[in-house]
């Protein structure tokens, strides 16, 4: 505990006791810097340390994965479990299989999460995991051998009043329905251990769509919220999976046009916009040839930007989808300059601190991915309810109430988030997620 609790010396003592987690440090300071003042009005949350012990993983897995490739060739790879935070409920929250992988990321993740889970007002602990496993190019066979082996340890350490992990980067339909498939066999007892199941084993409707959807959805509330909408704006999209895809189908059921998406190689600029037929054409891309966005230039005619970011494109809203740190200083300049009114992120942490800055300097309206991005895990929060109940609810029920979550998500990060006429969503949303889960530790006592 620090008697002297201020932002500098806190972050001091955290990289310090966590050197070489550059993506951790950014998480926590974004959190820190809107938390710490709060915790000094708020006396009781410092006395019991509780930002030392939120910043502080409640432990963390790591294991081996060996996997046999269709050569006959044994690779190993790294698997993870960062069991953050069970105050409010179960662990909970995705898996990432990316090259890119290491604790530093997945301890953002499972970070965030605390207060993403908190935020949804659903009864969910924090959690992330994944692998430094690359999905891309390997055949089906392969990416199957490489759940099965990846599960055969992971299934130590989760269960639903455990930790109830879903997906995330590289971790889709396919893998999680590998992975249930082996959790289930060892096991010995079907249970709703991960969510985004398919809807023949126990998935939910809507889940496929929330977080694009939550995400959409939270952007046109901070537009109502200052007597605006989405119907009729110039929107930029990053990414072109599972989050970015419903993103853009539901800006564009509320009347946006949607200029642009991505994937690591470059971005497309339609400036007809992608209507629902070429989306859906993208979607086939993704999900079953598993192409690149490039083909879609050369589809629809359309001008490809090879190995650059959109953010450059003229646009009234901007939707980063993709993944953390693709939007820095130089392009939320570069949005500003253009007129962008708005950014709500579907992606984790996509904005680096300079950006975030540079957004709040000149007063956009800006959704941060534990707020904007909720509708996802909130939607499994949901799935896990209908495992319980053994009851699926329709597609209008789940929407409805992916909605209303969002709308109210929206309401509690404006409550603490609004100060001089600007409502600063990073406060907001930082102070809302923090008192949910601060509450429930001290009334635990020192543990
Ligand atoms: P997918 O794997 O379905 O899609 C990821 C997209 O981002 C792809 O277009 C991918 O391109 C691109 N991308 C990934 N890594 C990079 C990189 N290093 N540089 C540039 N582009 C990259 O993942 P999701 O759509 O599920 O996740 C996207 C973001 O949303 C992540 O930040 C995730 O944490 C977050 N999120 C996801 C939720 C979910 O429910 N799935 C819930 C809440 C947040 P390529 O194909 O070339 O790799
Ligand atoms: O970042 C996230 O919230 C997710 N990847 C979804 C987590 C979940 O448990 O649905």
């Amino acid at each position: 505990m620090y008697d002297d609790l201020t932002l500098e010396n806190f972050m001091a003592g955290l990289k310090k006791r966590n050197p070489n987690e550059p993506e951790f440090h950014q998480a926590v300071h974004e959190v820190a810097e809107s938390v710490i003042p709060f915790i000094l009005e708020n006396p009781r949350y410092q006395q019991a340390g509780i930002i030392e012990r939120m910043t502080e993983p409640d432990r963390t897995i790591i294991f081996r994965v060996v996997w046999e490739d269709d050569e006959g060739n044994i690779r190993v790879n790294r698997g993870f479990r960062v069991q953050f935070n069970n105050a409010i409920g179960p662990y909970k929250g995705g898996l990432r299989f990316h090259p890119s992988v290491n604790l530093s990321i997945l301890k953002f993740l499972g970070f965030e999460q605390t207060f993403k889970n908190s935020l949804t007002t659903l009864p969910m602990g924090a959690g992330k995991g994944g692998a430094d496993f690359n999905p891309r190019g390997k055949s089906d066979r392969e990416v199957m051998r490489f759940c099965q082996s990846f599960m055969t340890e992971l299934v130590h350490h989760i269960g639903p009043n455990t930790d109830v992990p879903a997906g995330d980067i590289g971790v889709g339909a396919r893998e999680i329905s590998y992975m249930f498939g082996q959790y289930k066999r060892l096991a010995h007892e079907f249970t709703g251990v991960l969510t985004g199941k398919a809807l023949e084993f126990g998935g939910s409707l809507i889940r496929t769509e929330a977080t694009g959807y939550g995400n959409a959805y939270f952007m046109e509330e901070m537009l109502k919220h200052h007597g605006d909408s989405t119907k009729g704006k110039t929107c930029v999209v990053s990414g072109s999976g599972n989050v970015a895809t419903y993103c853009v189908q539901k800006i564009t059921q509320l009347g946006g046009k949607v200029v642009t998406m991505s994937d690591s190689d470059g971005f497309i600029h339609d400036a007809d916009g992608i209507d629902e037929e070429k989306l859906a054409w993208i979607i086939d891309l993704k999900t079953k040839r598993r192409g690149r966005i490039a083909e879609y230039a050369e589809k629809y005619g359309c001008d490809y930007h090879e190995g650059k970011r959109p953010w450059g494109v003229p646009c009234d809203l901007a939707y980063p989808c993709a993944t953390q740190n693709e939007l820095d200083g130089d392009d939320a300049r570069a949005l500003v300059a253009n007129g962008c009114k708005a950014v709500s992120e579907g992606a984790n942490m996509p904005t680096t601190l300079e950006g975030v800055e540079v957004l709040l300097e000149n007063k956009l309206l800006y959704g941060p991915g534990k707020a904007a991005n909720a509708g996802g895990v909130a939607v499994s929060g949901l799935e896990m309810t209908q495992n319980s109940i053994r009851m699926a609810w329709t597609s209008a029920e789940l929407e409805q109430k992916l909605c209303d979550i969002m709308v109210n998500i929206h309401a509690q990060c404006a409550k603490h988030g609004y100060q001089d006429g600007y409502t600063n969503y990073v406060r907001g949303a930082n102070i809302a997620g923090f008192i949910k889960v601060a509450d429930a530790m001290l009334a635990y006592g020192v543990i």
